[in-house]
């Protein structure tokens, strides 16, 4: 028997990007560890990862390539080989391409984050093509955006320094199941006497372990922000030094927050007064006396029509309490932006060649796939290539994403290990390669390391990496430019840039070897300003959102659907709900992973006790949660973790795996938030009732 142990990393869009360590026995895949010598990692994997192996060798796997021979969605299909299906790939696609290859389209996310294995090779094939251009906004934007008018770039307080933070507020975030060790570095500062507050409308695994738990009504956080600026320049809780170094517009800030009084905040956030002052008088009395104070501020409170918002308001409190000076004070969003990658390289724009295709968001895929062409929109959508992404469950308004996906006349080819929603309506599914079986290198969100993976095992029945299915493509469609034959490994040694001084001798060979690399990176990153924005400095007034349009000091903009902001609709729709990640999940991979789902048992939604006695629910019940865009049914959870006017249903299940075909995202809308194109998944109300069958 030969046993080998081999370095690896977690492809998951999870902050963490654990260094992996997989024993392979006679070529099978026995263990996948955390490498206990990874700093962010320490040996340690979530429930989910854990168990890798289980889901790469899964009864259910994709093992060739299929042709559907069922309806759209019912998910009949019959096996064919690779030859017949890149042939019947070219043929639908080469056509259309002749005519405009804008009515093609990718749908990608983050299925994996790999550079490689995500928008390298695949990049090159749709530039190449002339394709429509995907901008890829379902997650993070609206907050990135905000936090870029503020800070500069997604760079902030490193993941291993808070452990020495004496307080750490998390907020609109939920640790234990979406950013774990994080939460382990939260513990150990809780350990060394910090406090740690939760702000989160939903009494979360993680607020419920913190020392105080603030809960707002979801898409308030700006104006909660704007109060705590008010009570810090009202309290002169301020480090007017920082301020005059390493700020921007102090002066007009001051005017605009003096209208957010604790009274109006405590109004508009559903809060008490008490809590604002409180919370106010902590942070800035701690950062006045020199303790370092940290915020680990989280994507969910940027899924509203004021999310980006949000995140800029946050954005500015460590800036004007100094906080920044310490290493372990200082606010996260992500890091992503410390990474000195080199997309242009690996994703190749110059393809293009001069043309400049049209851009669909796609968070509005349901509204796009169903467009006819027009001057305005440019051509109908003909063909969808979906990879590392599973719109028909994840995206907001499913039932439009259904019906477009639905559509006759499109021609749809999906890229997967398994046989999810979305593949159910493709034309053609082609089995796709897990970590465990290509080569591939990553950044991460949440800590600072350049991390490797290589192949573990050889791929599983016929299945190949996303590169090789668009370096075969590529053949078929005629595309004989030098840069569609490199390997794998060639592409990641052109990931980085390493004449940059952050990832100093970027070597592939050797992080392959090695697994992990941090970047050089000072341990304080804006202690002495140096911010990345136009000025220079931390924008608490930025000329660039007043040149998009926006309102150039910190505000507060309401949700599109609330009881205060939508009255009319919140007679209908009287409750909010929010989808957040589940545990056990992540996004909506794993659900099929028996032991997973098991642990999640079935879809729930969660309601305050005082909501479900005014419907005559009962713990148990089977509910029906509506509003003018769809339903679904699940079992509700009487509980009073859902403040009272706000439900919850832990995300994201696959339709075809919950008892009515249907999921959370029957109800969200595709409305947008107030920057970076982003879904508002948060910002929706409905109704809810008993429901019998
Ligand atoms: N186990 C697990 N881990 C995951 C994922 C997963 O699906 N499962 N998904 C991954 C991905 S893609 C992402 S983007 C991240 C997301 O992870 P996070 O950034 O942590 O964001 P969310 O999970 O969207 O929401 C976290 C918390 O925000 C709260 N929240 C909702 N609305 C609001 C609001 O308006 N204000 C405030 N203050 N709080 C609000 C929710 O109740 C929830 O407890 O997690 C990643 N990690
Ligand atoms: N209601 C509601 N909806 C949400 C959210 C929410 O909180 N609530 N969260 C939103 C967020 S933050 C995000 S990021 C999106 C996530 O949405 P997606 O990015 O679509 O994430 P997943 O659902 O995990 O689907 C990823 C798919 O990629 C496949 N995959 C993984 N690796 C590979 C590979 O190497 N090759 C190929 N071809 N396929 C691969 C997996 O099998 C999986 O089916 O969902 C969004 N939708
Ligand atoms: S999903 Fe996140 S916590 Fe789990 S192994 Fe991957 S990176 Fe680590
Ligand atoms: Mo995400």
């Amino acid at each position: 028997m030969t046993t080998t142990h081999v370095r690896a990393a977690c492809p998951h869009d999870c902050p963490d990007t654990c260094a992996l360590i997989v024993t392979v026995e006679n070529g099978v895949a026995t263990e996948v560890k955390g490498d206990p010598d990874h700093p962010p990692t320490a040996g340690v994997l979530c429930t989910k990862v854990a168990r890798y192996a289980e889901r790469t060798y899964h009864p259910d796997r994709l093992l060739h390539p299929l042709r559907r021979v069922g309806k759209k969605g019912e998910g009949k299909f019959e096996r064919i080989s690779w030859d017949e299906a890149l042939d019947t790939i070219a043929a639908k696609l080469k056509p259309i391409a002749a005519r405009d290859p804008q009515a093609i389209l990718p749908y990608s996310y983050a299925g994996t984050m790999g550079l490689v294995q995500g928008e390298s090779m695949a990049q090159r094939f749709f530039h190449q093509l002339g394709a429509s251009l995907l901008d890829r906004t379902i997650c993070a934007t609206a907050g990135a955006t905000g936090y870029r008018y503020t800070v500069g770039a997604s760079i902030g307080t490193d993941l291993e320094q808070f452990q020495d933070a004496k307080l750490i507020i998390i907020w609109g975030g939920n640790p234990i199941a979406s950013n774990l060790h994080f939460w382990t570095r939260a513990q150990a500062a809780k350990r060394n006497g910090a406090k740690l507050i939760a702000i989160d409308p939903y009494r979360s695994l993680t607020a419920e372990k913190c020392h105080q738990h603030i809960a707002p009504l979801p898409g308030t956080d700006a104006a909660l922000a704007l109060g705590l600026m008010h009570v810090l320049v009202a309290e002169d809780l301020l480090d007017h030094e920082y301020i005059a170094d390493y700020t921007l517009g102090y002066e007009e800030l001051k005017q605009r927050v003096a209208e957010w009084t604790p009274v109006r905040v405590a109004q508009t956030c559903g809060i008490t007064e008490d809590e604002v002052v409180q919370l106010a008088r902590l942070y800035g009395g701690m950062a006045k006396a020199g303790e370092p104070v940290a915020i680990r501020v989280n994507y969910g409170v940027q899924r509203v029509k004021g999310g980006g918002m949000s995140v800029r308001n946050i954005a500015c409190l460590p800036a004007l309490v100094g906080a920044w000076r310490h290493p372990a004070g200082g606010v996260q969003l992500s890091s992503s932006g410390s990474f000195p990658t080199n997309k242009p390289k690996l994703q190749r724009p110059d393809l293009l060649a001069g043309r400049t295709p049209r851009t669909i968001n796609m968070s509005t895929i349901g509204d796009d796939l169903l467009k006819p062409s027009s001057p305005e929109f440019g051509p109908q959508i003909e063909a969808v290539i979906v990879y590392n992404s599973n719109p028909v469950a994840v995206a907001p308004e499913s039932p439009k994403v259904a019906q477009g996906f639905a559509r006759e006349d499109l021609f749809t080819v999906v890229l997967e290990h398994f046989q999810t929603d979305t593949a159910d309506y493709a034309d053609i599914v082609l089995p796709a390669t897990t970590q465990l079986e290509h080569v591939d290198t990553h950044t991460s969100y949440g800590h600072l390391y350049m991390m490797a993976n290589n192949a573990a095992i050889a791929p599983m029945g016929e299945a190949k990496p996303n590169t090789e299915i668009f370096r075969l493509l590529a053949a078929r469609m005629g595309m004989d430019d030098a840069c569609f034959k490199e390997s794998d490994d060639e592409l990641a040694a052109q990931a980085f840039n390493a004449q940059d001084a952050r990832a100093i001798h970027f070597d592939w060979e050797s992080l392959k070897r090695n697994g992990w690399q941090k970047l050089n990176m000072p341990a304080a990153p804006f202690a002495l300003g140096g911010f990345p924005t136009p000025s220079g400095k931390c924008e608490f007034y930025s000329a660039a959102m007043q040149a998009d349009g926006l309102d150039p000091l910190p505000t507060y903009i309401a949700p599109y659907e609330s009881v205060a902001s939508n009255p009319e609709l919140a007679k209908r729709y009287p409750l909010a709900m929010i989808s957040p990640p589940a545990r056990n999940f992540l996004n909506s991979t794993f659900v099929n992973v028996s032991s997973l789902r098991a642990t999640e048992g079935e879809p729930h939604l969660d309601i305050h006790p005082t909501d479900a006695a005014a419907r005559g629910i009962g713990h148990g019940d089977m509910v029906r949660i509506y509003n003018d865009r769809g339903s679904f049914s699940c079992k509700a959870r009487v509980t009073d973790k859902a403040r009272a006017g706000l439900v919850v249903g832990l995300s994201i299940w696959w339709k075809k795996l919950a008892g009515d075909g249907k999921n959370a995202n029957e109800v969200t809308s595709q409305r947008l938030t107030d920057m970076g194109r982003a879904p508002t998944f948060y910002d929706t109300l409905v109704q809810v009732e008993r429901y019998t069958a």
